[in-house]
């Protein structure tokens, strides 16, 4: 394939017990049937599917499991087997786009590529798109539900301290971390997050300033420290009346169009190394439309211009 046509990775990840309610491992394939590989295709990259990750075997004992981390054992075999190979995508020099599954896989998504930056001498800095903070460790949830934790595990929060085992811990430090679009973070959670001054760009800041204001204020801070930028995009960031599609809606989330501004910003800003698309839970969508909305996403993320829309009740077949 010609060498300068960029490559997109997708890799699916159907984890779904990081979750209380299942249904996130149909997630991957609702966005193929949705038209993920299709919009790439179509916006001029040389898109390899990946396929599904297996589901683990079980995992070897290595003492007890932490309290309040339910399935640590599963999620275990999926991070490490995850870390590896986004390590070896973003090596590979393509974009990796890993579908989820729920939360619980950028430990191992980003844990990979955050090791292929450190090599590379640039920091990773990542976007957690999402309603929730997910920074809660087994000392602070309320539920145990490790789709909670991953953006605490990340930044090397006490708890979760053997889940790569002997591999590299590349994580990110907490100034590293951008929360945007937040809406619930339970007590505790919440201190912690206040203690390590994590930035974040909740709902309200987003009603107040934003989110043009604000999204161009988490490029600035990547380029000044000439840094790649992770996306990890939980679908639930999304208003429930734009995307049903997920387990854990809360009402006050973005709209269509702040959703597309995002992604139109964050193309624009060249800084996109790697994405994470996330919670999409086909049980519980609405004839595909959040599959759909997430795929649209991921088409202004990658460069489609909201000029180049088509009307939809004039739709044509390519080529006509
Ligand atoms: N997600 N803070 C709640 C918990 O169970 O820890 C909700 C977590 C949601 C996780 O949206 O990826
Ligand atoms: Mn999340
Ligand atoms: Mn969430
Ligand atoms: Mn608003």
């Amino acid at each position: 394939s010609d060498a300068n046509v960029p490559r997109i990775a997708l890799l699916g990840v159907p984890i779904e017990i990081g979750a209380s309610q299942l249904g996130t491992l149909m997630g991957p394939d609702a966005l193929r049937t949705a038209g993920i590989g299709r919009i790439l295709d179509q916006l001029g990259f040389a898109v390899e599917d990946h396929g599904n990750m297996a589901k683990p075997g079980p995992a070897s004992a290595e003492g007890p499991p932490p309290a309040n981390a339910k399935y640590y054992d599963t999620i275990k075999g999926w991070i490490r087997a995850l870390s590896e190979r986004s390590y070896a995508l973003a090596r590979s020099g393509a974009i990796p786009i890993f579908m989820g599954g729920d939360h619980s896989l950028s430990m191992g998504s980003v844990n990979g590529v955050a090791r292929h930056w450190q090599e590379q001498g640039r920091p990773l800095f990542v976007l957690w798109v999402d309603a929730h903070a997910d920074y809660n460790t087994p000392q602070t949830t309320e539920t145990g539900n490790m789709h909670g934790m991953s953006a605490a595990f990340l930044c090397g929060e006490a708890g979760l301290d053997d889940l790569l085992g002997g591999a590299p811990r590349a994580s990110i430090g907490p100034d590293q971390l951008d929360l945007f679009g937040i809406r619930s973070i339970d007590p505790e959670e919440k201190k912690l997050v206040f203690e390590r001054r994590v930035a974040i760009a909740d709902m309200r800041a987003i009603d107040e300033f934003g989110v043009g204001v604000l999204i161009r204020k988490v490029i600035e801070r990547v380029r000044a420290r000439n840094g790649v930028l992770h996306v990890s995009f939980d679908v639930d960031f999304l208003d429930p009346t734009v995307a049903p599609g997920v387990g854990t809606t809360v009402p006050g989330g973005a709209t269509y169009r702040e959703a597309h501004l995002i992604m139109e910003l964050l193309h624009d800003s060249g800084l996109v190394c790697s994405v994470d698309i996330v919670e999409l839970n086909p049980f519980l969508d609405e004839r595909g439309r959040t599959a759909r909305v997430a795929v649209e996403l991921i088409g202004s993320l990658f460069g489609l211009q909201i000029t180049d829309r088509r009307t939809p009740s004039n739709a044509v077949l390519p080529g006509n």
